[in-house]
């Protein structure tokens, strides 16, 4: 059996770990069959605990956009890991790292560091709140910024979309508090404004939608969100867990012009390692203790290891002028490839992209928003998901994710990518 070591491993994870995973998206529960425990990777590769080689279009959700063991990065950890592990004082590292990241992002001064995309987005929130002294907030549905109890909230009913728990322990009062719009939907995001006058602190929003498929920003979204946060004194958080250090150095703020208040940060910027982070001029950081009274803290915040590892990730990619085209050239590539492979057989799709991000939707209608995403033929999508697996190509375990492309990946990947697909798309 292909899995038979990985299939021993589930049973016995699942007897001392809820479901047997760390986190639920790993357990493929939207595709079906048992979790891949991977034993290693290198570059593009994955080699999973049966001795499997996959083709790896994860990369642990993004981080390894320069592939698996970059060796700046393991050196950087192994040099730090043999002077200490942890203090709990700060260490120059962090301000090395800081002072890289603010040399690269726009509109950001001081930047903090956390320790998970979750810790960032929630302390952006907190910050919002404190620097605007304003209560509500408003998300996209479809969007995902972490399992912080204001982000887990769903499209209630009504004109004005009150947001309602999507998991037992979110209360109704937090629950009250957070807006929802569709993606994409300026109009919505006005009427909420105009139903709650003076009361928003923040919008946030990821300005590429990577957790319901890749769906980049209609023209004038980001500019109207942030033509609406300055008209209603509201703060506009652009979170970039995913897009920060992927699309571009700058990140979507330089990808597309439009200024956000608070940049949040995660995977990339780790380098692997747990690292989140949120950033924006001085005028709003000094409302974060120690300075200011809006209170966040972190035992393990700009732990060494994790900053180094996520220094040599950043000084990689600022010294190498060409990789975010080369990413996107990869990823253009795969992209028409696989097009071309599904169009040959009838099988219809639509494919969303931007820089190394992209999608592949088994639906007739373009894939702009939560609504239009869930439209995809999941089945269709389970079968795309493992026949893929079985050629040896790991794709994301759900319709609702994004392949990350690394700059690891050959175009000799690519073809192997595109020819699976072809041998597949008759069972599709
Ligand atoms: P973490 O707390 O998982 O580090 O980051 C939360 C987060 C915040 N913002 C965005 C835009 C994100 O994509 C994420 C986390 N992404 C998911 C993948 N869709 C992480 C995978 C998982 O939950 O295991």
């Amino acid at each position: 059996m292909k899995y038979q070591r990985s299939s021993q491993l589930f049973r016995a994870a699942s007897e001392v770990i809820p479901g047997g995973v760390n986190s639920p998206v790993r357990a493929f529960k939207a595709v079906g069959g048992t979790p891949i425990f991977v034993n290693k990777a290198k570059g593009a590769y994955l080699y999973d605990a049966d001795g499997n080689r996959l083709i790896d279009y994860i990369n642990s959700w993004g981080p390894m956009v320069l592939g698996h063991a970059f060796p700046p990065v393991i050196e950087a950890v192994i040099e730090k890991a043999q002077l200490g592990t942890s203090f709990g004082m700060p260490t120059e590292i962090e301000t090395k790292i800081a002072e890289l990241a603010v040399s690269m992002v726009p509109n950001i001064d001081q930047i903090r560091f956390v320790n998970s995309g979750t810790e960032a987005c929630m302390s952006a929130v907190r910050l919002a709140r404190g620097f605007s002294g304003k209560e509500k907030i408003i998300k996209f549905a479809g969007c995902y910024h972490g399992h912080s109890d204001s982000f887990l909230i769903q499209a209630g009913s009504g004109a004005v979309t009150f947001g309602s728990p999507n998991s037992p322990g979110v209360t109704e009062g937090t629950a009250k508090d957070t807006l929802l719009a569709p993606y994409n939907n300026l109009e919505a995001v006005a009427a909420i404004f105009e139903a709650n006058p003076s009361e928003i602190a923040c919008i946030i929003v990821e300005p590429v939608a990577g957790n319901m498929g890749c769906i980049p920003p209609d023209s004038g979204f980001l500019e109207g969100l942030r033509a609406l946060c300055d008209a209603h004194g509201s703060v506009l958080v652009f979170d970039e867990v995913m897009t920060g250090f992927r699309l571009a150095r700058g990140g979507v703020q330089e990808l597309y012009g439009v200024n956000a208040d608070i940049v949040c940060f995660g995977k990339v910027i780790g380098g692997g390692l747990p690292v989140g982070a949120f950033a924006a001029r001085h005028e709003i950081m000094s409302h974060l203790a120690p300075l200011g009274p809006v209170y966040q803290a972190g035992t393990l915040s700009g732990n060494p290891l994790a900053m180094a590892a996520g220094y040599a990730m950043l000084q990689a990619l600022e010294s190498d002028a060409e990789v975010f085209e080369r990413l996107a050239q990869k990823t253009e590539y795969l992209h028409k490839g696989i097009a071309a492979s599904l169009t040959a057989h009838n099988i219809t799709h639509t494919i969303n992209r931007i820089g190394s991000m992209i999608s592949i939707h088994f639906s007739e209608t373009p894939v702009v928003d939560f609504e239009t995403a869930a439209e995809g033929n999941n089945e269709r999508f389970k079968t795309f998901f493992h026949g893929l697996l079985d050629a040896g190509i790991y794709i994301a375990p759900s319709a609702f994710e994004t392949w990350f492309i690394t700059d690891a990946l050959t175009y000799e990947d690519l073809d192997e990518t595109i020819a699976a697909v072809t041998k597949i798309a008759p069972n599709l």
